[in-house]
């Protein structure tokens, strides 16, 4: 049965998840898979979906490749249509080797039967004419998103595509992306923690408004903190003597340090002792009174984190203060995750006394709801809201080029949207 084309329409199943959502590998694969086929790739084109999924064609000279992929099934819908003398299965046994299917079906058709079609005249010359003054300017998108959600908002970033770090460690799968507009960004298990662009309004609100107030922490410690950029707040005061900063996961030290130099710049610094290790443990075994400061920079309460948000790792945290301490604990957003904030601000209050515990609110465009907390305890007398040493704040301002801390923003942080102050009289 002679026919125009021949048309194979495969499911791949059981393939795996990661390489069905990655958009570069999908059409990296499918062009090569082309060419295999000993087709002549003209150009491709691949979206990437929010949350997930990819679709994308490959216009080859001798017709297309196109695919679907659902990665929460481990599903990938290809068909492979071509009107020459190509060697199509080799196509298909390449796409399924790199998709890490573990099984298929495939329907081979032709397409076009020749004896079912007439033949018509048509004026080629004048038709090839047309369609040259018509070519679209060569241009190549690519639209792919990256999204930090729960299971009813999101925050989507888009990206260029490319993952610079892509790790599983022991705790959590680490990766560095390459934004289009937030520069550099790393995510922990598809949470966002930092931008090149606004990192800064965590960094400088975890640790300004306190250290400020206290004016005089020596003896700093740090549990979390993995990109480095709190230790680099940490370190710009000149009256801190030590900096020991415990991180559980090694991998996001190193990711940052190879892709986040801004951001890790302090590593080095002398006066930090840095130890990966367990925060919970460390905390749990410190000597008591040890502490002028305690920042708490821990991710989302899942996974490692999760430890970070009970009332036995507040109770030792209390304890390492010394006499006159603070501590500082990442406070989740009052919108995305209002259940933890709440939780965490009782929680701290039913430890240090209530009317020692202060929220502080800044703003960062990248974390979904673009409104985050911390939650500020002091042990002693220090006050991080009132009596603060104008001159002394003026002289580390003036002394730092800093992004987003200032006076006035130091006093607006700690007024509270009355929505925000009823969720905590709750
Ligand atoms: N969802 C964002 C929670 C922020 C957690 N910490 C960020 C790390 C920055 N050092």
């Amino acid at each position: 049965m002679s026919a125009l084309g021949n048309h194979i329409l495969v499911e791949f199943t059981g393939c795996s998840p990661e390489i069905m959502n990655d958009v570069i590998a999908i059409e990296r694969d499918m062009v090569e898979a082309a060419v295999k086929a000993e087709m002549t790739v003209i150009n491709s084109t691949f979206h990437h979906f929010s949350p997930y999924g990819v679709s994308g064609v490959v216009v080859v000279q001798e017709s297309h490749l196109a695919i679907h992929t659902w990665p929460e099934y481990g599903y990938a819908a290809v068909d492979i249509f071509t009107c020459g003398d190509t060697n199509t299965w080799a196509a298909f046994d390449y796409l399924q080797e790199k998709f890490e299917a573990k099984n298929y079906s495939a329907i081979e058709m032709r397409r076009g039967v020749i004896n079912l079609l007439e033949r018509m005249d048509f004026d080629l010359s004048s038709m090839r004419e047309q369609a040259t003054e018509r070519q679209n300017p060569e241009k190549y998108t690519r639209n792919v998103w990256f999204t930090d959600k729960d299971e009813d908002q999101a925050l989507s970033l888009r990206y260029t595509g490319e993952i610079l770090f892509r790790k599983q460690s022991p705790y959590q799968k680490v990766s560095v992306l390459e934004t289009t507009s937030y520069g550099k960004m790393l995510a922990l298990d598809n949470m966002v923690m930092c931008t090149e662009r606004d990192e800064a309004h965590y960094h400088e609100m975890i640790s300004h408004p306190t250290m400020l107030a206290h004016k005089n922490c020596k003896n700093v410690l740090v549990i979390g903190g993995g990109d480095g950029g709190t230790i680099r707040e940490v370190l710009k005061h000149q009256n801190v003597e030590k900096v020991t900063m415990v991180e559980i996961d090694e991998e996001v030290i190193n990711a940052c340090k190879e892709h986040l130099p801004t951001i890790s710049s302090e590593f080095n610094n002398p006066k930090l002792n840095l130890l990966v290790d367990d925060g919970i443990k460390f905390v749990a075994d410190a000597d008591p009174n040890s502490y002028d400061l305690i920042i708490v920079d821990g991710s989302d309460p899942v996974g490692p984190a999760e430890g970070l948000f009970t009332n036995e790792f507040y109770q030792n945290c209390y304890n390492a203060l010394n006499e006159n301490g603070v501590l500082v604990a990442q406070g989740e957003s009052p919108m995305f995750n209002s259940k933890v904030f709440v939780e965490l601000n009782h929680c701290l209050t039913s430890i240090f006394d209530a009317d020692k515990v202060n929220t502080l609110l800044f703003y960062v465009p990248t974390y979904p709801t673009g409104m985050w907390s911390f939650q500020i305890a002091s042990k002693g007398n220090v006050n991080v809201k009132e009596n603060l040493d104008d001159d002394y704040i003026n002289e580390f301002i003036n002394g730092n080029n800093l992004n987003y801390y200032n006076k006035n923003i130091h006093h607006s942080a700690f007024a509270l949207p009355n929505f925000v102050e009823k969720l905590l009289a709750q």
